[in-house]
């Protein structure tokens, strides 16, 4: 299954397997600042969660110093970071959210 252009040269590899796109954990940090009711606000606004799931991963992040919030495509991830980043600071919170590859 490689074919050659019959101009160029050029080899292509075709495959049989088909590739998923690379997911993103996005992790929300703990800090002592933060008010925890800011922390649900953001969960429910940003990622679309109900106020009980929203306010058990606060908690979650509160005791264990993070979690995953979310999993999504590279930049779908980026965006949900840069989100909250932007409203913590316009709220003057030191709250940080980061993502990294599954
Ligand atoms: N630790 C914060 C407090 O006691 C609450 C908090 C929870 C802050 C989660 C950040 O990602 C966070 N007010």
């Amino acid at each position: 299954d490689d074919t050659g252009d019959g101009e160029t040269g050029t080899v292509t590899k075709t495959r049989s397997k088909t590739a998923r796109p690379p997911l993103y954990k996005v992790l929300l940090l703990n800090d002592d600042f933060t008010p925890m009711e800011f922390v649900v606000h953001i969960l429910e606004r940003f990622f679309g969660l109900n106020h009980a799931q929203a306010f058990e991963i606060m908690l979650t992040v509160h005791k264990k110093g993070l979690a995953v919030v979310g999993v999504f495509s590279h930049e779908i991830a980026e965006t949900k970071v840069t989100q909250v980043m932007d409203f913590a600071r316009q709220h003057q919170h030191p709250l940080q959210c980061t993502m990294e590859k599954e």
